[in-house]
């Protein structure tokens, strides 16, 4: 299915009024509205293919139908959500989930459809069919140097696939860890890593970046190998130039203060994306800004600062992805959600005035800090974000229009209700 652009200047036109009303009030409030608009019509965040089909726990899964079967199937979809908002125009893909027949074709559907190949993932969390030797425990950090070059073999195929494609970024999360106290040496299993790490790193072309990505816990409960951004920073630094710490919102311990772990990898030049997802307890994987869009808030204005000071573009500099997984959501409509979340956070972030608040911090003015931030936080950005979106060929209302237009029952029709799309 394919969205044709009059359906969409249709929808705006319908809009129109509304918006233009909604647009001058939020202007005669924010100062910058022109300049937050511009920057939201360059901001782009990168697709899971992953995310696209409907996800489950260890309990169950709850299929919605028109799931994608193919990677043909989970370009069209994001070149749906990228038609609606004009935000969604990449994707970053999962080996061996995603392995393409012909690359060729793919990079030319995935051009017509707007859509460039984000950071490729990675996969030794799992036994694929036939694989010689088994991950049940472990993979760049496995006692048996067989294991371990089993894994560095995958990830440099990883890399090969992506070339193809013309991504320039590798993520790499290990499930690696231990379950109990006593089953692994820690030092050793670190060393064992970054042995497997150096070898991966060492074929990456000189363009490309490695991102390694933490995770407290799950699928081990007593430790993991890359646990911390501490760690994730360890590796980062003894690999390299070309190594960065990527954060995953779901991967932390309660509690913890991710927007400081941003403001301090960013200090030092080791920041190299994220995953974007919200959670209340752990690695829950919810649709971004759903449960605390406050942190989302906070987190963005420690990018925006410090992105500011080292003078990295916003839109370009870090790798801005989402990691979700959709269990009650039709997916499309979670992304879309996703997607709109990160650019108010984003776009809130934008109208903190940064003097103002150095100021404030430098005389101590705790009170004055704390209203600049919340000043920014409560400000109805919605009507920039849809006038960005319009300026770009995109609908004022996306999620409205994915309704009108039945969306997904047309991609029930055309693929079934008993596709499943490859992911967790
Ligand atoms: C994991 C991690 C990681 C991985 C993904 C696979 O977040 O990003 O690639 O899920 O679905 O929890
Ligand atoms: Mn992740
Ligand atoms: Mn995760």
């Amino acid at each position: 299915m394919l969205i044709e652009a009059n359906r969409i200047q249709e929808h705006d036109r319908r809009q129109l009024l509304s918006h233009e009303a909604q647009l001058d009030s939020a202007r005669k409030f924010i100062p910058g509205a022109s300049v937050v608009i511009e920057r939201l019509r360059e901001f782009q965040v990168a697709i899971p293919s992953w995310a696209l089909g409907t996800g489950g726990t260890r309990f169950g899964r709850f299929p919605g139908g028109g799931e994608p079967r193919s990677l043909e199937e989970k370009l069209q979809d994001i070149g749906l959500l990228h038609a609606l908002n004009r935000s969604s125009g990449s994707i970053s893909l999962h080996i061996p989930w995603d392995i393409p027949s012909d690359p060729e074709r793919i990079k030319t559907l995935a051009k017509g459809l707007g859509i460039r190949f984000d950071a490729v993932n990675s996969n030794t969390f799992q036994d694929q069919q036939g694989q010689a030797l088994s991950y049940k425990f472990g993979s760049l950090h496995h006692v048996d140097q067989a294991v371990r070059e089993q894994a560095i073999a995958h990830n440099v195929e990883v890399i090969r696939h992506g070339v193809a494609l013309g991504s320039d970024a590798i993520t790499v999360w290990l499930s690696d860890g231990s379950s109990y106290p006593g089953q692994l040496n820690f030092r050793k299993a670190f060393e064992r890593t970054l042995e497997s790490l150096r070898k991966i790193y060492a074929s990456l072309p000189s363009n490309w970046k490695m991102y390694i990505e933490y995770k407290a816990y799950e699928p081990n409960f007593y430790s993991m190998t890359v646990g911390d951004w501490g760690q994730s920073l360890l590796y980062a630094q003894k690999l390299g130039p070309q190594a960065f710490t990527l954060v995953d919102l779901g991967h932390h311990l309660p509690h913890a203060n991710i927007e400081q772990i941003v403001s301090l990898l960013l200090m030092e030049g080791k920041l190299g994306g994220f995953h974007f997802n919200d959670s209340k307890y752990g690695d829950d994987d919810l649709t971004v800004g759903s449960i605390n869009p406050y942190q989302l808030f906070l987190i963005f204005h420690e990018l925006v600062e410090g992105m500011d000071v080292k003078g990295i573009k916003h839109s370009s500099g870090l790798s801005w992805m989402i990691d979700a997984s959709h269990n009650v959501k039709d997916p499309l409509e979670d992304l879309l959600q996703s997607v709109e979340a990160i650019k108010i956070a984003y776009a809130q972030s934008l109208l903190i005035d940064q003097a103002e608040l150095n100021h404030c911090q430098q005389t101590n003015d705790v009170t004055r800090a704390q209203e600049i931030l919340q000043r920014a936080f409560r400000t109805d950005v919605r009507p920039l974000l849809a006038e960005a979106r319009r300026l770009e060929g995109g609908a004022l209302q996306p999620l409205d229009l994915f309704r009108e237009l039945k969306v997904r029952a047309s991609l029930i029709k055309e693929r079934g209700t008993s596709g499943v799309a490859t992911g967790l």
